[in-house]
Parts: C-alpha cells; structure tokens; sequence
C-alpha cells in the first residue's frame, strides 16, 4: 500500500496453514515500541488436530535491568475472515515475561522459504501504523536464499516499514523450541 493505509494491506492470498507448519528462523525484525525479542529468535508453527494454529518461540531477551534470559513463549491464534489474518494471543512461560494480543498477519510466503509477518499494534488517527513489529522468517538460519531478496525488500515497501529493519543474528547458542 503506497499510502500506507494499514486498511489497504495485503496479504498472501489462500493462506495455508498446514504448509506453513514447523521452523522459521526470524532473520530481520522491525521493533515495535518497547521490543521485547531481541535475536536467535526461532518459531515453530503447529495446527492443532481441531485446527486452530499454535506456535511456540524462543528468543533472548533482555528482562527488569539487564537480565539477559532465553524466553520461552507460546502463541494462539485465533481465525478472522481472512485466512492470511489471525488474533495472536501471546505469553511467557514465566510469569515476568510479555503477555499480549496483536494482530498476526502473513503478508507473503512461499511456505518452503521465506515469510513476511505483519502487525500494527496501534493506528494512528490518519490510519497509518503508529508502532507496529515485524518479522522476516527463513527456513534457513543462515538467511534468505538470494533469489527471494527482491520480492521480500517490496514487501518490506508495500507494508511501510522499508528501512526500519535490523539483521537478527543466530549464534546457535540456544536450543530448538519445542515441537
Ligand atoms: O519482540 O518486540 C517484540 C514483539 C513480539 C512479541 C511476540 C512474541 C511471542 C510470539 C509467540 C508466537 C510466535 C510468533
């Protein structure tokens, strides 16, 4: 969306939640405000045999004054009209980390490769996204295989956050999240 009306985003088309399933390595985030996930951020997403989507992801972060911990969080979701667009419920599995409830849009994926996430935490009052975070998803740790690298910096256009990303690094200290 030129005009960068959340509204007027779009999202993949079809969205396959079966194909979507297991690991994806988040290889560059935008912040939201007061961000919380800060690298060797990994997700693994599951469809429950009723088929409701589930996720579980790690990620290191930084707690209270900086106690550095590798969070453990699980995520709910829950469906809307647009198969591509879900209600995420999120919490820690300790109490002190972040609980919450954001939009979780999938902009674009090709399933076997890369995925763009998308969430507006709050509108501001041109319709714009005021703070909002997301994802860049690999299936790779390594990173995005160079022929999705185009499609991926028009997405990263297309939403308005073009030049607000950072790399997430994975140093392979942490360990797989539970599947
Ligand atoms: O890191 O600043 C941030 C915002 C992300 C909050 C969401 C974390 C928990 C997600 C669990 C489900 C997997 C996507």
């Amino acid at each position: 969306a030129q005009d960068c009306l959340v509204s007027n985003i779009t999202v993949k088309q079809d969205f396959d939640r079966m194909k979507y399933q297991g690991t994806w390595y988040a290889v560059a985030k935008k912040d939201p405000v007061g961000l919380f996930l800060l690298d060797n951020i990994v997700t693994n997403f599951k469809v429950e045999e009723d088929g409701t989507m589930t996720a579980t992801a790690i990620g290191r972060v930084i707690i209270l004054n900086n106690w550095e911990m590798c969070a453990n969080m699980f995520g709910t979701f829950e469906d809307t009209e647009d198969p591509a667009k879900f209600k995420m419920k999120y919490w820690g599995a300790a109490a002190y980390l972040q609980t919450g409830y954001d939009d979780h849009w999938i902009i674009d994926t090709d399933y076997d490769n890369y995925a763009i996430h998308y969430s507006c935490r709050e509108l501001d009052v041109d319709g714009t996204c005021l703070d909002g975070y997301s994802f860049i998803f690999s299936r790779y740790p390594e990173g995005l295989r160079p022929e999705d690298q185009k499609n991926v910096t028009e997405k990263k256009q297309d939403i308005c956050f073009l030049g607000k990303y950072r790399r997430v690094a994975h140093t392979g200290k942490m360990v797989e999240p539970h599947k």
